[in-house]
């Protein structure tokens, strides 16, 4: 019990009561990641693509100070719609929640819901990092001390090229948070499959991800894990095509004063008006793709579970 509203859609609500696979789902990405009408037919895409898969989506977001584990679909279309909705991370939850406010929650703070509901699998596109030239900004996600301390398990398509990638792994690797890529050895950067970087470590079997996880658990090691799983090779851009994209996009933020929690929106923002809707092309297969992962995987944990 809490003493603030803590809401269950009515499927997960049945899930939880039956004891059958939830995958959560963030809300960031439909606020701030992609435009409407678009984020609304992907969030009820991705939605459908778990429940194809044998598990229940629960869309996570603040609305009027209630948390909402799971949105009935009135709801995900309001919110997708809706203006000057918050972004909010860890430190941002409970104030939007006292203040009666709403906001859509980033990854970090779907895991900490995650978690509060007992969920341990989510699926989303790409997690925060390291910004480039976070040597003298200081931008770095609260996405990768979540997953630090947060044991819930994450499948993302790897970071952007928004990000310093390098770094970002770095991170992760003194946080101590595995990084797993799925069925290859390449650590997969969000529009390709593949990138220079090795991931530090690689499975091939959901079963076995939801074992560590489980493995993780029982040795009382806090945080998730990150599954880096590459966006399926038709939907894929090239790297050389995007870079001057992401270059411009990460001067225009510079030259407009971007700073904080704005400039990842911004950055994919900009990065949608300049490729003229294709970056969200691929966004949205690998989207589904790692919602399809989890699903299984939120699978497996539930057998191993029983
Ligand atoms: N990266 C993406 N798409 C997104 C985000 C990141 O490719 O929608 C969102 C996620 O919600 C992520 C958040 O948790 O941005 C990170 O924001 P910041 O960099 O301010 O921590
Ligand atoms: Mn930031």
């Amino acid at each position: 019990m809490t003493s603030f509203p803590l809401t269950f859609s009515a499927e997960v609500a049945q899930a939880r009561k039956a004891g059958t696979p939830v995958v959560a789902l963030e809300s960031t990405i439909i606020t701030h990641g992609m435009p409407y009408p678009q984020n609304l037919e992907v969030a009820r895409l991705v939605e459908a693509d778990v429940r194809d898969a044998g598990a229940t989506p629960a869309t996570i977001a603040v609305i009027d100070g209630a948390l909402h584990i799971g949105l009935d679909p009135e709801q995900l279309s309001t919110l997708a719609q809706a203006k000057g909705v918050a972004k909010l991370s860890r430190a941002d939850m409970a104030v939007c929640i006292a203040a009666g406010r709403t906001g859509a929650t980033t990854v970090a703070a779907t895991m900490i819901a995650a978690h509060m509901a007992g969920i341990a699998v989510f699926a989303t596109g790409g997690i925060g990092g390291v910004h480039k030239g976070a040597e003298d900004s200081f931008d770095i996600s609260a996405d990768l001390m979540e997953l630090a301390q947060t044991p819930v398990t994450v499948v993302a398509a790897g970071a952007k090229a928004i990000l310093d990638v390098a770094k970002t792994l770095e991170v992760l690797e003194t946080q101590g948070v595995p990084v797993i890529a799925y069925g290859q050895d390449s650590f997969p950067a969000f529009w390709s499959a593949a990138s220079s970087l090795r991931a530090p470590l690689r499975l091939d079997d959901p079963a076995l991800i939801a074992r560590a996880h489980q493995i993780r658990a029982e040795m009382g090691l806090p945080g998730g894990q990150l599954v880096a799983n590459p966006i399926p090779t038709e939907a894929e851009i090239p790297a050389e095509e995007l870079a001057p994209v992401i270059a411009k996009a990460q001067a225009d933020a510079t030259s407009h004063g971007i700073t904080g929690k704005q400039v990842t929106p911004y950055l994919l923002q900009r990065i949608f008006e300049l490729t003229e809707g294709r970056s969200l092309t691929a966004n949205i297969a690998l989207v589904r793709n790692n919602a399809r992962l989890a699903a299984k995987i939120a699978s497996s944990l539930h057998i191993n579970d029983a």
